[in-house]
């Protein structure tokens, strides 16, 4: 008699876990109709052991939002305000003397940074000891391609060693469609890889389908656009990292799409690429003040589970980040035990998304202390890392990257292509 298993049963896939078989779709799909959420910590944690022990990440980072005027409408989108035609900010900015903003205090409904003030906040962030900064904006319809070249050139020029992450592929698109005459996207990122910019950002990905890209960002880049850009990327010598944001009218089926087109696009980069994406960050929908407001969001368990699947799922990608801005401090801290390896950083200011409280300050920060508390709590040990996961070493107000480590993190070593 032929033994059925029941669709939610994880003994076929626990086997190849165990294994290091790649998972299928449909394993994918039962993971996520599994009600079995130990179950599918437990084989996220296989791997994610296997990967990095016991190591957890973190790093000394700043965000900076240098705008939020945005052309696109998208639904699931609090961050962007429209741009009305009047008088204005860009031509402010491209005299390099932007809206006074404090850069720590509460800012205007919308805004957008000179040049100068994005400089200023990443070398504050460099005498704080930062050794990155995460900027991106909303897509700006005045702004020149030049103010993207000199915000790089000018954060180099005041903090040298600071590593640059800097505009989602959707950004990317927008610079190649205002330059003229029209840049190709390598030319593009060309241009500000000689002006200081160290790798890509994952945003911008949200879900890779048609169905979901036509009901809720319709006007923005999809599938091919971002992968085109990722792509390049990665042909050229830039690295960057792969988003998913879910919990808003994606079904479960749909994110394990997107998660197996990012693995094929990965085994590509690692076989055939001088670099690849170093980390995936599933982004957990935060509804409020959105056009999508009236959605639930994910509840922890989806966060847990879709954190775990994500580990399961991209067996060619090392690093999975819970991102604490969107799942939480305290969830990010559980997940360290439900395949995740990485909370991101200090952060300081985030503009794009708050958990509690939307509207006003987005002064969103966590002390390296706080930080290492939530680690050592699950009894995993904290260790410091660039934006390219190598180890970083403190003396005094010094740091330094130790060398030896940085073989055994980067993806490809630690990664191969299936
Ligand atoms: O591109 C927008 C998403 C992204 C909402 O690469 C939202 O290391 C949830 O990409 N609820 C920006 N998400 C953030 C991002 C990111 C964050 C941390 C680390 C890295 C990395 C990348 O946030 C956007 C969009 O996909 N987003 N609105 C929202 N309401």
């Amino acid at each position: 008699m032929k033994i059925v298993s029941s669709p939610t049963d994880l003994s076929e896939i626990a086997a190849k876990v165990e294994c290091g078989d790649r998972l299928n779709y449909d394993d994918g799909v039962r993971l996520f109709a599994s009600p079995d959420i130990h179950e599918i910590g437990r084989l996220a944690n296989i791997v994610r052991d296997r990967l990095h022990g016991n190591a957890a990440y973190y790093n000394i980072n700043r965000h900076i939002n240098y705008t939020n005027f945005c052309v696109l409408r998208c639904k699931f989108c609090s961050f962007y305000r429209p741009y009305s035609a009047k008088a204005g900010p860009a031509d402010q900015a491209k005299a390099g003397n932007g809206r006074s903003i404090s850069l720590l205090s509460d800012q205007p409904d919308e805004y957008e940074l000179s040049v100068d003030q994005v400089a200023a906040n990443a070398k504050a962030a460099a005498d704080g000891g930062a050794t990155e900064v995460h900027i991106v904006g909303g897509l700006h319809p005045k702004l020149p391609f030049d103010y993207y070249l000199d915000m790089c050139r000018a954060i180099k020029t005041v903090a040298p060693r600071l590593h640059i992450k800097a505009f989602t592929a959707i950004e990317i698109i927008h610079f190649t469609r205002i330059t003229k005459p029209r840049l190709s996207i390598r030319e593009v990122l060309e241009q500000l890889r000689d002006a200081g910019l160290g790798s890509l950002p994952g945003g911008g990905a949200e879900i890779f389908d048609d169905r979901v890209h036509d009901e809720a960002y319709k006007n923005k880049v999809g599938e091919a656009g971002w992968f085109d850009v990722h792509d390049t990327a990665h042909e050229i010598g830039v690295p960057s990292n792969a988003t998913m944001l879910y919990g808003h009218i994606e079904r479960p089926e749909e994110r394990i799409t997107h998660m197996i087109k990012l693995r094929e696009h990965q085994d590509v980069s690692l076989r055939e690429h001088k670099a690849a994406f170093n980390c995936f960050i599933p982004l957990s929908f935060i509804p409020d003040d959105s056009e999508l407001a009236h959605l639930p969001g994910p509840t922890g368990l989806d966060d847990l589970k879709t954190l775990a699947i994500s580990r399961l799922m991209l067996d060619n990608i090392a690093h999975i980040k819970a991102f604490w801005i969107m799942q939480s401090a305290k969830l990010s801290q559980i997940a360290l035990d439900w395949g995740v390896d990485d909370i991101d950083g200090t952060v300081v200011q985030y503009d794009i998304t708050k958990r509690e409280g939307g509207a006003g300050n987005r002064h969103q920060e966590m002390t390296i202390d706080q930080l290492h508390r939530l680690i050592r709590e699950t009894g995993r040990e904290p260790i410091e890392r660039d934006t390219l996961y190598r180890r970083v070493e403190r003396q005094g107000g010094d740091w330094k990257i130790v060398a030896d480590d940085c073989e055994n993190v980067s993806p490809k070593n630690r990664i191969q292509s299936v």
